[in-house]
């Protein structure tokens, strides 16, 4: 029996204090480096933005589906009863269903929602969905999306990559040379999905410094590796990775470095890579030389490197971000490829990383079990699009796309349902999104905030956030199983997300089949148990639920892996531990990809330019390159209304961060308001000046609440996917590519107004007589707009 109650969340596992103005969240006592993003989960300014009430889109109450669809994102809203919204979300699916099928709905619902794994509204939709004849999925994710595709042709499967990676322990006592691509930023392993832990990285980067190790940061940006000491940086060209790797490949290949019978032992068509990298098949050697001129580092530095690498034991690392790109899919094939000519693939302290940094949990040595997971159910509909095709499958229903080497067609939506994502957040191109969001006739949206997503829905659904419920918490390799302990009740008319599909569910007469007769208690129970009975054949005694609720917290570090070392057993014997490729080997040269017969992603790794970089033509009239990656003050755009991400912004706008000498070439300076603009759109940013961001390089994280200028469509806020293509990273994979982007800035023409992100929409309330008896429209559940009006802009 413990007396400490936890609430976990991504970021973090926190205490719950009881204190005389309430409840507050402490960082949990054994975290060495606890994230600040999750202490403000309570904050009033979080509260103000929530969704109190069901709600509708005036027109759409008034005139039906499809009505005034242009209106989204423009309109006030009429809040009414929860019987009312529950029986028009019935009703809309019965409508759609019976008129154009399941396959007209999307409920892909991509985001990342909350830790808790019942409560984990993914997997709550797709239930829920299921259980009513299916849905149009999507596949792959937005961190992954060419990563996911590819690798299974290479070496093995991402997710399977991502729990095997070698331990931080093993690092220390036998990395020499740590070459990372994209760094190790701390800032990224705040988080892990599920709930992070401890929080290891930075003693673990310490650790391995102490122990005499190098660090090699290849990036645009000088931040991201710290070790307490020197850091080499190679300030590559973004999007030049790919050619930096193959200058390293031709110079280790040169000197003879490479182990020859590694490649033949464990790995196939070399054979058929050997000849493009010498340039005997294509008369182009991709000599250091060659990659210096893509990249921009002098050749000296890359034959420098590829020495050191050649004869150091080596770990390459490369961040998930070098992936989101235009053929996305190459960096990482060729940095297997690399690895596997150094030879050290299997051995202590060498090999590839595929994603140190990226979250707390990459390089964990804790053990590796599967938690619970709500069962989904089967869906009925095969039509599905690889995850960042939404804009495109709104816009050309019927219309042709590969993927995998497959060929599909885009279904025809008429509803959206999303639970657990933003995507006026996530995706690319956002000016495009809002044009193709007009053409469903119905989007449902369950959101415990007024998000961007929230604003251009029809029918908005107020859920509870994760300090408001019951669940159980557990991420592989975090080391912890967390009973996480409501911390307030819901606020205003707020449900669960199950209790919301429930409701549905029992309008539609499939209440049996959703809920198995289960209410939330029984259904934590029913996890639990089952989890506990796999754990126990794994070696794992777990007590009983009531035992874990009582305890609060089970730490499972007796289970730790310190000696783990990735792919060691196919090393020792590759017969007995084949990979789950074709060959069962590594496939420097894949039959099955050649097969597909892609120009953009062809049998072995190659070097094709990205569509934007600084080396395209377009960098004459946009000669910045745009690297939109992950915020250090929240998760994505969760909590950005905090006080904590809103003490990173410059006057209430997201920081863009620029090379003094670009500033002033362009008489900018330090903390004024500036448009980054492009072909595509534009938005506002507050400057900030560094010398750790590479000239021609800006950097503007994701995550700003969209905002756009009613008069000019300009965001006012600072979101960079108004600038980012809407482009996929291959044919083969389709994935999100947003690294990929060039833009200019520019002072503003026009001295801009302010930005308004955290202003709730209009709210009516419904008039009809009698709703007054509702029980959940008391006075301390209404949407009171004092709450709004007493926050800064
Ligand atoms: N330009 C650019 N764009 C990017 C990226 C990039 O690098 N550059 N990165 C991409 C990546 S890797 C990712 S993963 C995506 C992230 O994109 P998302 O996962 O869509 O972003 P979040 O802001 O985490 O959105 C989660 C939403 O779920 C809501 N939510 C939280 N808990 C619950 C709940 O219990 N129920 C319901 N119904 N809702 C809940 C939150 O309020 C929030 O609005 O962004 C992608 N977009
Ligand atoms: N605090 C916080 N942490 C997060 C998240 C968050 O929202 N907030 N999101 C989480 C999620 S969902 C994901 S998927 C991971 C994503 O992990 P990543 O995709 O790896 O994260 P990013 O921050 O986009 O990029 C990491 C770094 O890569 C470098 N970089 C960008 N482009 C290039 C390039 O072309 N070449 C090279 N060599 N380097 C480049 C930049 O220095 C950038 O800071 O992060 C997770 N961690
Ligand atoms: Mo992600």
């Amino acid at each position: 029996m413990s007396d400490i109650r936890y609430s976990a969340a991504h970021w973090g596992i926190y205490e719950i204090e009881a204190g005389p103005e309430g409840p507050r969240l402490l960082p949990m006592r054994e975290d060495p480096d606890a994230s600040p993003i999750g202490l403000h989960q309570l904050a009033p300014e979080l509260s103000a933005m929530r969704v109190r009430r069901p709600a509708v889109r005036r027109s759409f109450l008034d005139h039906g589906p499809g009505a005034r669809t242009e209106l989204r994102g423009k309109e006030p809203f009429v809040e009414i009863s929860w019987d009312e919204a529950i029986r028009l979300v019935a009703e809309e699916l019965t409508r759609v269903r019976a008129r154009h099928g399941n396959e007209a709905i999307f409920g892909g619902s991509y985001g990342w929602a909350s830790a808790g794994r019942f409560h984990h509204a993914q997997s709550q939709i797709h239930r829920f969905l299921n259980s009513i004849g299916g849905y149009v999925a999507h596949r792959d994710s937005y961190s992954l999306g060419a990563a996911r595709v590819v690798l299974p042709h290479v070496v093995g499967t991402m997710d399977e990559l991502m729990k095997s990676h070698t331990s931080w322990d093993v690092l220390a006592d036998h990395c020499e040379l740590f070459v990372s691509f994209g760094g190790v930023p701390a800032k990224n392993a705040q988080i892990s999905q599920a709930g992070a832990g401890r929080h290891r990285l930075r003693a673990a980067l310490e650790r391995m410094a102490r122990a005499g190790c190098q660090f090699v940061n290849v990036s645009p940006l000088a931040s991201g590796i710290e070790t307490g000491g020197p850091v080499e940086w190679l300030a590559a060209r973004p999007g030049s990775d790919t050619a930096l790797m193959l200058g390293l490949a031709f110079e280790i290949h040169a000197s003879g470095l490479h182990d020859r019978e590694f490649l033949s032992r464990y790995c196939v068509g070399w054979e058929r890579f050997e000849p493009y990298l010498t340039g005997a098949s294509d008369g182009q050697p991709k000599s250091a030389d060659w990659a210096a001129e893509l990249t921009g580092l002098a050749a000296g530095r890359i034959r420098d490197l590829a020495r050191r690498m050649g004869e150091k034991r080596t770990m390459i690392n490369a961040a998930w971000s070098l992936q989101r790109a235009d053929h996305g899919e190459q960096p990482f094939w060729m940095l297997v490829t690399l690895a596997a000519m150094l030879g050290q693939i299997g051995l202590p302290g060498g090999g590839f990383g595929l994603g140190y940094g990226c979250e707390n949990s990459i390089g964990s040595a804790h053990a590796r079990l599967s938690g619970p997971t709500l069962p989904q159910g089967r869906n009925a509909v095969q039509a599905f699009i690889p995850v960042a095709r939404i804009a495109d499958m709104l816009e050309r229903p019927g219309d042709g796309f590969a993927y995998d080497g497959g060929h599909y067609r885009y279904p025809d939506i008429r509803l959206i349902y999303w639970a657990g994502g933003n995507p006026f957040h996530h995706h690319q191109d956002l000016g495009r999104l809002e044009r193709a969001w007009q053409k469903p006739e119905t989007i449902v949206v369950h959101e415990p905030f007024w998000t961007p997503t929230a604003r251009r829905a029809d029918i908005v659904l107020p859920v509870t956030t994760p300090t408001e419920r019951e669940d159980i918490s557990y991420a592989t390799l975090e080391g912890y199983l967390v009973a996480s302990r409501p911390v307030s009740p819901p606020l205003g008319a707020a449900l669960d997300d199950y209790e919301i599909f429930r409701r549905i569910a029992a309008h539609l007469d499939v209440e049996d089949a959703f809920s198995e007769g289960r209410d939330t208690e029984a259904w934590l129970r029913h996890l639990y148990d089952g989890m506990r009975r796999r754990w126990a054949d794994a070696g794992v005694a777990l007590p009983d639920f009531d035992g874990f609720r009582a305890v609060g917290r089970i730490d499972l570090s007796s289970h730790d892996e310190p000696e783990r070392i990735c792919l060691e057993a196919f090393r020792a014997d590759p017969a007995a531990a084949p990979l789950p490729t074709p060959s069962g080997r590594i496939e420097i040269h894949s039959e099955t990809v050649a097969g597909f017969a892609l120009a953009d992603c062809p049998g072995h790794p190659v070097w094709l330019p990205p569509a934007e970089w600084l080396g395209a033509e377009l960098a004459a009239r946009y000669p910045l390159h745009l690297i939109s990656d992950q915020p250090e003050r929240r998760l994505h755009s969760q909590l950005d209304p905090s006080p904590h991400s809103r003490s990173g912004k410059i006057a209430g706008r997201e920081p863009v961060t620029m090379h003094p000498a670009d500033a002033a070439a362009r008489g900018l300076n330090d903390g004024e308001v500036v448009e980054l603009f492009n072909d595509r759109g534009g938005c506002l940013a507050g400057l900030r000046l560094s010398e750790a961001a590479m000239p021609g390089v800006v950097r503007l994280a994701t995550g700003a609440w969209f905002d756009p200028d009613p008069e000019t469509g300009r965001d006012r806020h600072g979101n960079p996917n108004v600038l980012t293509a809407d482009r996929p990273a291959s044919s083969l994979s389709q994935g999100c590519a947003a690294q990929s982007c060039l833009v200019e800035i520019r002072r503003p023409p026009e001295t801009p107004g302010p930005p308004r992100p955290f202003v709730l929409p209009e709210l009516i309330a419904a008039a009809a007589p009698g709703e007054g008896a509702d029980p959940e429209r008391s006075e301390a559940g209404r949407n009171d707009r004092s709450d709004a009006a007493g926050q800064p802009p």
